[in-house]
């Protein structure tokens, strides 16, 4: 079943529901929520001082970064992680089976878009909630140029506590440190979060968010997505971040399916790409 409810700033949010779990998905940046699996609690995370306001982008939930994953390369006063965290959506179908109820949300090149990115384009996501949460991120080039984007499902997954939480499946892996300026390193057994965190994984199709406390395991498939990053803002980012509680740090980390940095996808006019991200949970 899917409804829809609207939020006192405006924002319409979808619920969609049946026997294996509940999400929820706001129109404004076509961003998922929530996601709990039947009688279990919440696997995403959104800050209590989220500011829900159009014009910011939501903190917390799945925001999703296009057509650039980060600060944009030359403009520093152009929105970070692109600008369809903050475009308004529109529902365009749904389906429903015994497995899974879906819906497919397409925003598209406007006056709006073009301040920041004279392309024509046609971005559609499609959710699918049941026992795992499936997302799909469809890129159309509908420009008469080539185009490169970068992008990333920048997920916020809510933990127990971050002492207790490792990401594992990068054991080997090089990752670019983004703390303190740009350097390359090797991971060296499970990742765990200890101090301001901000990697991002050159390769690896999956991982694990392992909570030890919650005894609950989450498994992060991918598929056109080259990168993971994780992010941790720990104390001092917390505090600076005015729409995230100082003490928050501790019931998140961001694991996020990328194609950031050099990992560049180039699309011929009319060309399309899908990236794929399915989250399994168990416990
Ligand atoms: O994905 C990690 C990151 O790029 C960090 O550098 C950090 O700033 C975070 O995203 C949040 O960005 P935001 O623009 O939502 O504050």
């Amino acid at each position: 079943m899917i409804t829809f409810k609207t939020l006192s700033s405006g924002i319409t949010v979808l619920t969609l529901s049946n026997d294996h779990a509940t999400a929820e998905v706001s129109l404004y940046g076509g961003q998922v929520l929530s996601f709990k699996p039947k009688n279990k609690n919440d696997i995403i995370f959104v800050s209590k001082k989220s500011l829900f306001t159009p014009g910011k982008a939501i903190r917390g939930g799945i925001p999703v970064c296009w057509p650039w994953f980060g600060p944009h390369a030359t403009e520093k006063d152009f929105p970070v992680h692109g600008f369809v965290r903050t475009t308004q959506w529109s529902l365009v179908s749904s389906e429903e089976n015994r497995k899974c109820t879906t819906a497919t949300l397409e925003c598209s090149s406007s006056p709006e878009t073009e301040k920041f990115w004279p392309h024509d384009f046609t971005l559609s996501l499609t959710v699918s909630v049941g026992k795992n949460l499936e997302l799909k991120l469809t890129t159309k080039n509908d420009d008469r140029e080539s185009v490169s984007i970068t992008d990333a499902f920048h997920t916020y997954y809510r933990i127990s506590e971050i002492a207790n939480v490792s990401v594992k499946g990068f054991d080997g892996t090089r990752y670019i440190d983004r703390v303190g300026g740009r350097t390359e390193k090797n991971q060296e057994g499970d990742v765990v979060i200890s101090g301001e965190t901000d990697r991002v994984y050159l390769g690896g199709k999956k991982c694990v968010v392992s909570d030890l406390s919650a005894k609950r395991t989450v498994t992060v498939e991918k598929d056109g997505f080259p990168d993971t990053i994780v992010w941790n803002p720990w104390i001092d980012r917390s505090k600076a971040m005015v729409d995230f509680d100082d003490d928050e740090y501790h019931c998140m980390i961001c694991v996020e399916a990328g194609s950031a940095l050099d990992n560049k996808i180039d699309l011929a006019p009319g060309a399309k790409v899908t990236q794929k991200m399915t989250i399994v949970p168990r416990g």
